[in-house]
């Protein structure tokens, strides 16, 4: 974590996690990449040092950690895994959200499971038809007496037919934000069925697939906050998923840029190292200063987050606008420096490369973050 300061507990969190991502991550993850092999018996090893609820709160059973440890988590993991490490960002954005929103039932019933990832978690918002533009979803809950029933499909559902737990966004009043409501869709409900796993660019050592819902009926007591508040409910769990995101890509990145200084180190050309060219050292100096300023813009807003602060929705749609574009071209850059060799796969850069290209999508768009810092300034 080079030019952050970090206090002494911040630094036995990330050098707990190196050794775990290095036991138990680094070693395997072209394997998963190239088997397409999610490894649920490592997440439920992370779980065992408290991974499974990071920003649970500790009453609740989690780890009561703060945004601006939980980045230094996930960049340290994903030095390892981009990939695995974005899936339990994404978990831990769900049971944050079930323990922020839940109602004591709620949390005693699912936190447990979910923090030692015996159940794992989705988060549905997307669908075929709406995207970037989620208030515009349709899939509907109609209230039946005492139960729900869910009718519709999620389009791109990271951990689907894995994960017991889907938190689910649909519409139960009219048009727009304020019409949209949160559930809590269990695997085992009947009517819920999972589209094929997708075939992706990167991201291979976790599943996308579709989430059917076809008249699922669940009782009212799946309702997680109140109902409207779903919408909001969703926005803010983003947030933090947001930097959680951001995270992974500045892991990525930094490991890619590690491993350039290794091969250039070692690789000879025309009489002398590689590492001696002035060009590439400007290359590695420019790379590790964008790097450092991502990290740093990703500290900011998870601190934000943390205080509390009006501004973090904003502060965080800049740094993963910032921090994914960063990592991928610090990839990139990393990829060419490799020369040929770069884009083998067992050199690993190439799956870095894959893996970054999609933070610059998922979790809002990087469009779609401009959107919303250039909101924040215009509405200010
Ligand atoms: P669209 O909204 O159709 O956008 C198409 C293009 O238009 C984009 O470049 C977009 O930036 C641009 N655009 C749209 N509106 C504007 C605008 N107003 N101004 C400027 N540009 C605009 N979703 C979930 O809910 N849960 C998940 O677990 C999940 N996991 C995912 C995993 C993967 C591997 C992928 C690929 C996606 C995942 N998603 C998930 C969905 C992801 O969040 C969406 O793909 C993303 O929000 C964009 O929506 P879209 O694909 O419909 O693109
Ligand atoms: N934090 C807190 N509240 C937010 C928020 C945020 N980041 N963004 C919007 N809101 C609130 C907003 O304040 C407003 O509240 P109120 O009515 O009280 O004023 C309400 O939500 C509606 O917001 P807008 O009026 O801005 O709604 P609009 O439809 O114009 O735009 C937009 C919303 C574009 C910001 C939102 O649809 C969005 O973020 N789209 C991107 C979708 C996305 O990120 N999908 C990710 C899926 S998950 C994923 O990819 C995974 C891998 C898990």
């Amino acid at each position: 974590m080079t030019g952050t300061l970090l206090t002494e507990d911040q630094q036995a969190l990330v050098e707990t996690t190196l050794d775990f991502t290095h036991d138990h991550i680094t070693p395997h993850a072209l394997a998963w990449d190239r088997d397409s092999h999610f490894p649920v018996d490592v997440l439920r090893k992370a779980a065992g040092l408290g991974l499974g609820g990071v920003h649970v709160r500790e009453e609740s059973g989690g780890s009561g950690l703060s945004r601006a440890d939980g980045v230094l988590v996930y960049e340290t993991l994903a030095s390892g895994c981009p990939c695995l490490a974005a899936y339990l960002s994404i978990h831990n954005m769900v049971a944050w959200m079930v323990d922020h929103y839940g109602d004591p039932a709620q949390r005693a019933h699912l936190l447990p499971r979910l923090c030692a990832m015996d159940d794992l978690a989705s988060y549905c918002l997307t669908e075929p038809g709406a995207g970037s533009d989620a208030a515009a979803l349709t899939t509907r809950a109609v209230r039946d007496g005492d139960h729900w029933t869910l009718t519709g499909t999620k389009q791109f559902i990271s951990g689907a037919g894995a994960a017991q737990l889907y938190l689910v966004m649909a519409r139960t009043g009219g048009a727009g934000p304020e019409g949209i409501s949160a559930f809590l869709v269990d695997k085992d409900d009947p009517g819920v069925s999972f589209g094929p796993d997708e075939r992706k660019m990167g991201w291979h050592a976790q599943p996308t697939r579709q989430v059917v819902l076809d008249g699922v009926r669940v009782p009212a007591d799946r309702l997680l906050g109140r109902e409207g508040q779903g919408f909001g409910i969703a926005m803010n769990g983003l947030n933090g998923g947001r930097l959680g995101i951001a995270a992974c890509s500045l892991g990525g990145a930094r490991s890619a840029l590690d491993r350039s200084l290794t091969h250039l180190a070692d690789r000879q050309a025309f009489g002398t190292r590689l590492l001696d060219a002035q060009a590439l050292r400007f290359r590695l100096a420019d790379m590790a200063t964008e790097l450092a300023a991502a990290r740093a813009l990703v500290q900011q807003a998870a601190q934000a987050l943390d205080r509390h602060d009006p501004q973090a929705p904003y502060l965080c749609a800049m740094a993963k606008r910032f921090a994914t574009d960063t990592g991928y071209s610090v990839a990139d850059r990393a990829l060419q420096l490799h020369g040929g060799y770069g884009y083998l796969s067992e050199y690993g850069i190439e799956k870095i490369v894959r893996d970054l290209r999609v933070h610059q999508i998922l979790e809002g768009t990087n469009e779609i973050m401009r959107v919303i810092v250039a909101r924040g300034l215009t509405e200010a």
